[in-house]
This record gives C-alpha cells, sequence and structure tokens, in this order.
C-alpha cells in the first residue's frame, strides 16, 4: 500500500515546495533558515537530486565550472573536477540537503498532481499521488528539463532491442561490442557519445543539426589547490566571482543577442573545429549554417575526436522511420541497431501544462497560458496568489549558471512569504506589472538571437516564441528581481 503524506497536520502547510532538485533544496533550505514553516518537501522521484538524479548516462556532467555550479551559501571546497560529474554534483545536494537538516522534511515519491485555491481560507487544496494536502503556499521547484521529449518518428514503438532516452538510461543493457545508433546531437549527446564511441561495436550518430563547440579545458583540481581554498574561504568567493564574471560576458559575447562579437566567437569555434578535425568532408559536416548561441552553445574536448575513431559514422541524413532492427534514413539506406538512445531533449512546457492548478475564480494555468508561457520576473502569475516558480519562463538561461538565477529567485520568495507571516492572507502579482515586465522581456527577445540566430531550438514554443530564456545577463535578472517589488503585488 502507498504510503500517505507524513508529518501532516490539522493546520495546513505554510508552504510545500514541489520539487528536491537544486531549487526545491535551496528554496527549503532558506525558508528553515528564516524560521516559515511548516514546511514540507515533496518529490516524485525516489531520490533527492532533481535533473542530477534523473541523468545518470555515461558522460553525465556539468557544462557550467563546479565553483559556480553550487549554492553560494553552501559552498564546496574540495570539487575533483572544473567541470563536475553527474555522480558528484548529486552527492552535494544530498550532502547539503542533510547538512541542513532537511531529511525530515523531504517525502520521496510523491507526484504533484495540481492544486486549487479557496478564497475563502486562502489556501492552496494540494492534489498528490498519496493524498491531499493543505498549504498556505506553494513554491514548484520542478524545472523544466525532466519529461523526455521523443521524435514523432514513424515506427518507433516497432524496434526490437532496448531503446530508452539520456535522461532515463536502462544501466542494465550491456552496450559492449554493440551497433548502437544515437539520435540528437544536443548537450546531453556531446557527453554521452564519446564515452559510447569507447565501447560500441560501431556508433552511428544521426545528426541532423551540427551544433556549435567551444573548447572545453576540464582538468582535475589539484589536492593543492583545494586545500587553498579550504583554508582561505575568500580564495573561494574570489573564484566564484572570478568564474561569474567570465559567464556574463558570454551574454555580450553574442549569446543572447547577434552582434560583432557573435562573429569572432564563432570564428574560436571554427577554430576550435579545425583543429579537431582535418578531414575536409567531415568538418563540412560539422560546421554550423546558424549563428553561434541561437542553440545553447557547447563545450567539448573529446566529441570531435569520437566521431573520427574507425568505429564511428555520422550520418546526417534524416531518418525517415525505425523499423524492428534499426534506423531508415531518407535517402532508403538501412542502418542495422541493437540498440537506439534518443539524446532527443525535453518536452519544456510539459511541467506545467500537465498539471491542473486552479487559480482564483477556476482560472487555470493552461487558461492563462494560452497564448503562451509567462510570469512577472518569471515566478508569480496574476490569478494565483501564493503561488510561487523557481526556473519558471523565461528564467532558463544559455550563457550562465542556473544555480544563480535561482538564488535571486529564492530571495524573491522569501520577501513574499515575510509579507504572508506579517499577516497577509494572499499576495499576488498585479496583472499590469506583469504586463509591463512581460512587454519589457519580449521587447528585448524581439531581436535576440534566439529569434535572429536562423535556428529552431527547445527554447521556442510551437509559435516561435521563446518563453524559455531569459534574454539579459544574470546581474540584470538579479537587479530586477532579487527583491519582490510590494508595489507590484495585491496583498490581501
Ligand atoms: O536536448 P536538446 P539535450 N532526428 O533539445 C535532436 C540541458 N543540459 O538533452 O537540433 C534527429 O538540446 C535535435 O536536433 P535539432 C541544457 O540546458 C545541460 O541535449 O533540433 N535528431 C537535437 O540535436 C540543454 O540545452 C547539461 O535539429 C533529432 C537533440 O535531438 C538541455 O538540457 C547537459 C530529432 C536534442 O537536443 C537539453 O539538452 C545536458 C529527430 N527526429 C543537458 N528530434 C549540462 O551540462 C530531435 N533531434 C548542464
Amino acid at each position: 500500500m502507498t504510503e500517505p503524506l507524513r508529518n501532516v497536520g490539522p493546520e495546513p502547510l505554510a508552504v510545500l515546495i514541489v520539487g528536491a532538485g537544486f531549487s526545491g533544496l535551496a528554496m527549503a533550505i532558506r525558508c528553515k533558515q528564516a524560521g516559515i514553516g511548516p514546511l514540507r518537501v515533496i518529490e516524485k522521484a525516489d531520490s533527492i537530486g532533481g535533473t542530477w538524479y534523473d541523468n545518470t548516462y555515461p558522460g553525465a556532467a556539468c557544462d557550467i565550472p563546479s565553483h559556480l555550479y553550487s549554492l553560494s551559501f553552501a559552498p564546496k571546497a574540495d570539487w575533483s573536477r572544473m567541470y563536475a560529474p553527474q555522480a558528484e554534483i548529486l552527492a552535494y545536494l544530498r550532502e547539503t540537503a542533510a547538512g541542513h537538516g532537511l531529511t525530515p522534511l523531504i517525502q520521496l515519491g510523491t507526484t504533484f498532481h495540481g492544486a486549487t485555491w479557496d478564497e475563502a481560507g486562502a489556501v492552496w487544496h494540494v492534489e498528490t499521488d498519496r493524498g491531499p494536502i493543505a498549504a498556505r503556499a506553494i513554491v514548484s521547484g520542478m524545472g523544466g528539463l525532466h519529461h523526455p521529449a521523443y521524435p514523432d518518428l514513424p515506427g518507433r514503438g516497432s524496434f526490437a532491442g532496448p531503446a530508452f532516452h539520456t535522461a532515463t538510461w536502462d544501466h542494465s543493457v550491456d552496450l559492449t561490442g554493440k551497433r548502437i545508433g544515437v539520435i540528437g546531437t544536443g548537450a546531453s549527446a556531446i557527453q554521452v557519445v564519446p564515452e559510447l564511441a569507447k565501447i560500441a561495436g560501431h556508433l552511428t550518430l544521426f545528426q541532423r543539426t551540427p551544433p556549435w563547440i567551444m573548447p572545453k579545458n576540464d582538468h582535475t583540481i589539484a589536492e593543492r589547490a583545494k586545500a587553498r581554498y579550504r583554508r582561505l574561504p575568500l580564495a573561494r568567493r574570489l573564484e566564484r566571482a572570478r568564474l561569474f564574471w567570465l559567464h556574463e560576458v558570454r551574454a555580450f559575447l553574442g549569446f543572447t543577442k547577434v552582434s560583432k562579437l557573435t562573429g569572432q566567437a564563432e570564428g574560436l569555434a571554427r577554430r576550435h573545429l579545425a583543429k579537431a578535425v582535418r578531414d575536409n568532408d567531415l568538418r563540412a559536416k560539422l560546421t554550423p549554417n546558424y549563428r553561434l548561441g541561437c542553440k545553447r552553445v557547447l563545450i567539448s574536448d573529446d566529441y570531435y575526436p569520437a566521431l573520427q575513431r574507425p568505429n564511428v559514422t555520422l550520418e546526417t541524413g534524416r531518418i525517415a522511420r525505425i523499423t524492428e532492427t534499426g534506423a531508415v534514413t531518407e535517402d532508403g539506406q538501412a542502418h542495422e541497431l541493437d540498440i537506439i538512445v534518443y539524446a532527443t531533449g525535453f518536452d519544456v512546457t510539459a511541467t506545467f501544462t500537465r498539471m491542473n492548478l486552479v487559480g482564483r475564480g477556476g482560472l487555470t494555468l493552461r487558461e492563462a497560458w494560452a497564448g503562451g508561457m509567462g510570469a512577472y520576473q518569471g515566478i508569480t502569475v496574476a490569478g494565483f496568489p501564493n503561488y510561487f516558480m523557481l526556473l519558471g519562463p523565461n528564467t532558463g538561461l544559455g550563457h550562465n549558471s542556473v544555480v544563480s538565477m535561482i538564488e535571486v529567485q529564492v530571495q524573491h520568495v522569501l520577501d513574499c512569504m515575510k509579507a504572508l507571516r506579517r499577516g497577509t492572507r494572499a499576495i499576488e502579482v498585479r496583472p499590469e506589472a506583469q504586463a509591463r515586465f512581460l512587454d519589457r522581456i519580449r521587447g528585448r527577445l524581439a531581436d535576440s538571437i534566439w529569434q535572429a540566430g536562423g535556428c529552431r531550438s527547445w527554447y521556442l514554443d510551437a509559435e516561435g516564441r521563446n518563453a524559455t530564456l531569459w534574454p539579459d545577463s544574470v546581474m540584470a535578472y538579479r537587479r530586477s528581481a532579487r527583491r519582490a517589488r510590494m508595489a507590484d503585488y495585491r496583498l490581501g
């Protein structure tokens, strides 16, 4: 029998946090430190960690430096590498949660289905697969990258061998010596392909669009440097600040807008490709035909070498269909495969559209977003009092650490929580403040690299609108969102 929700008393929770990944955990720690409670975190998986628990494909690692991809209030002195592997990030999150006393507050294996706002009681009635729960406020830490997307290819279900997504890796499948087909060439693919190439009998990589790739320069962090960090907390802070600004420069280097600098960054990436790939035909296939920054800019030193191994083929013909024994490309060529790996990304709208959130006057979030997703500072939506989103619409990044964005949002939500603690029953963004904010960022998005860069990516929805990325620097977001301006909120 399913265990019901634990530790739920007769009174509503002060806050229910949904998701125990980076954002949910950061929120829970900050609420706990501020004395906000009772609070609970529910998590659908059977472990904390979010994306860093889900994504266990060979080679999974972070493409943002470890010292920056960690919480500023929970620094880790002894990251093993410049770019930490998945297991180390997961261990960091587990240690951080336990070290801040979150374990008894988290209920794993509990899926959030939705919630309905009760106007009279000023409370959310929440539905989970383990029963209902009432909460004065809800913070969504659900993120956007956890519903795997599969390509709509004819015959996809007919393949007889193992087939799985990078985010749901099947570790029971022995890949050694097998004919492996990998579909996709995004951030996940360029990490998994070099690892699979080492053990595959043959690997066929199906590329639809080549990515822009910069050098990674990954390296272990020497014991001496770790010891120095440990002794000198200041050195740690300086390193974070240095890395932060280095990445902010990327926002101006053509990662958010097409500029002269875009061309210079493309030159760097082209030189990286030319140095790694001598063969003209292969280099031509790997050269992007859109502007750098339009899709996520990737970093790797082992992807291009992997593609030149004798057991690897880069297939640029489009897949026409999947068959029982492999994939057939549009030119009619059949590619016989033992295993198919879908490195095909995520359905970023699913997080919000699959749940049933019913706000003031029966308005659903799906209805509120019929014309596209959008939220004030990416955090709050008019009609949904006491409901807050971390990494909500337009707050993803293509150039820097999303952990910095999460920390800004956590501070904003805390301001709102404090207002609730002072006797306010409901806090809701004013529609005009939300509209002003969305006009501002949509103005900036109109000539952004994602719209003007000549590509299609998961950043854009079916209508070509970008409701995923922040169109500016993290510093600009910090100025915009860190403090919740009470004038933009209606307190009731
Ligand atoms: O997914 P993607 P991802 N036939 O959507 C291709 C984060 N992340 O999992 O470009 C052939 O980027 C598709 O082709 P095209 C990060 O935010 C972070 O790699 O659309 N190919 C594309 O190549 C990232 O942006 C880290 O033409 C098909 C690929 O599938 C986000 O996750 C690591 C196809 C999907 O790429 C998603 O990255 C990993 C088809 N029918 C991921 N359909 C860090 O290190 C789709 N594709 C922090």
